[in-house]
């Protein structure tokens, strides 16, 4: 295998993978251009081995996105919209009670909730949201609010960040999603969501939040008009950011769902495209723990393929996911753990079904 990937002239990065040597943006370079796909899931499948060996991590889970009103309007998202549209609904903190009550017989541990940058709802909302599933279900995770939420809540509440924080946190908030990252170019931002925080301030609300003792992920939106370059200084500044808190749980790549969206004019994803974005980012970010391969982007037989291109991690049951779906997805809305669990085992791995900070639940290795 050595002479095959120095044939492909990946035998230094080969050499700095075994010897546990960072990546620079060089290499980087070199493994986005290069098209032996094999050659860099060979690289990046000795990185996740390491880091976690055969085990594959999935979570019983639920996403509840409250309201999808949002003041960004960015380009790229099918989910979002005005106030006076016909699609634009908000839910009550009753209605999202109701959202966690009627699945009070599943085991689920999370919830993922999200929403859009809604113009009045008021900051007690948000808090009560959080109350109220706490009090459907004490023991629930609630992994909510991207830092761009965190950011327009310290707005409208008048609170620092971390005082917004804080007060999150004393109503129930566990952990943060990953989301809103996008590409932190500010070209690219300026193109496809101008209203949107910038890049720098998204990584500031993370490293606050690391400091606070949360735990967060991080994402990148491929697959659009971005260039390589910008995925890489995006990679980076995750990588530097990490080095500093080390609060970053996991990366999620998220492939780009052109239909509805201001950009419908480009083309989804190819399988070659999101299974280099897996496999770059499990060997340039190197303090990470975990790379998810999101099934209701990639479907779940390329989610299936990632686990052997340095992904450790299926996400979870999902249900009822919407920002995707609005945008063209023609994945189902949910999966069962029994699907994830088969899925995990054919591709040669061990399913770990996990809480959110990864704490083990239940292994199934029979
Ligand atoms: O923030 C918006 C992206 C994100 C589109 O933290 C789109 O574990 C593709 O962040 N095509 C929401 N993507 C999803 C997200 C996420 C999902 C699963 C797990 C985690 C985690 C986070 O989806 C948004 C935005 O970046 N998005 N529109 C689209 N048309």
């Amino acid at each position: 295998m050595e002479k095959y990937i120095a044939d492909r002239g990946l035998a230094t990065i080969l050499e700095k993978v075994n010897g546990e040597e960072r990546l620079s943006v060089e290499d980087g370079r070199k493994l986005y251009e290069c098209n032996d796909i094999l050659a860099l899931g060979y690289l990046a499948d000795i990185v996740r081995t390491r880091k976690n060996g055969d085990n594959t991590y999935f979570i019983y889970n639920q996403h509840i996105n409250y309201s999808n009103i949002c003041t960004n309007l960015c380009k790229f998202c099918a989910f979002g919209c005005e106030k006076d549209s016909d699609l634009a609904y908000e839910m009550s903190v009753e209605e999202v009670k109701k959202k966690v009550r009627d699945r009070l017989s599943e085991p689920i541990t999370e919830v993922h909730m999200v929403g859009g940058l809604h113009p009045d709802l008021p900051f007690e909302y948000y808090v009560e949201i959080l109350k109220g599933i706490k009090e459907v279900k004490p023991e629930m995770h609630i992994q909510a609010f991207t830092c761009v939420e965190i950011a327009h809540l310290a707005e409208i509440s008048g609170k620092s960040i971390e005082k917004t924080l804080e007060t999150l946190r004393d109503a129930g908030l566990g952990s943060l999603p990953g989301g809103g990252a996008e590409v932190f170019s500010p070209r690219i931002r300026e193109l496809t969501c101008e209203k949107k925080i910038s890049g720098d301030k998204w990584l500031d609300i993370s490293k606050i939040a690391h400091r606070q003792g949360f735990n967060t992920n991080a994402t990148m939106l491929y697959g659009h008009i971005e260039t390589v370059e910008e995925r890489l200084q995006h990679l980076s500044a995750l990588r530097e950011a990490q080095d500093e808190t080390n609060g970053f749980l996991a990366f999620i790549p998220l492939a780009f769902h052109p239909q509805n969206t201001k950009m419908s004019e480009l083309s989804r994803t190819t399988g070659i495209n999101d299974l280099k974005n897996v496999a770059v980012a499990r060997l340039f970010l190197d303090n990470f723990p975990h790379i998810k391969a999101y099934w209701v982007m990639i479907g779940p037989k390329m989610a299936q393929i990632a686990l052997s291109f340095g992904a450790d991690d299926m996400d979870g049951t999902v249900k009822e996911e919407v920002i995707t779906h609005m945008a063209g997805a023609d994945t189902d809305q949910a999966i069962g753990s029994k699907t994830l669990v088969r899925l995990i085992k054919e591709a040669g791995r061990i399913p770990v079904q996990r809480d959110t900070l990864y704490n083990i639940i239940e292994v199934h290795d029979k």
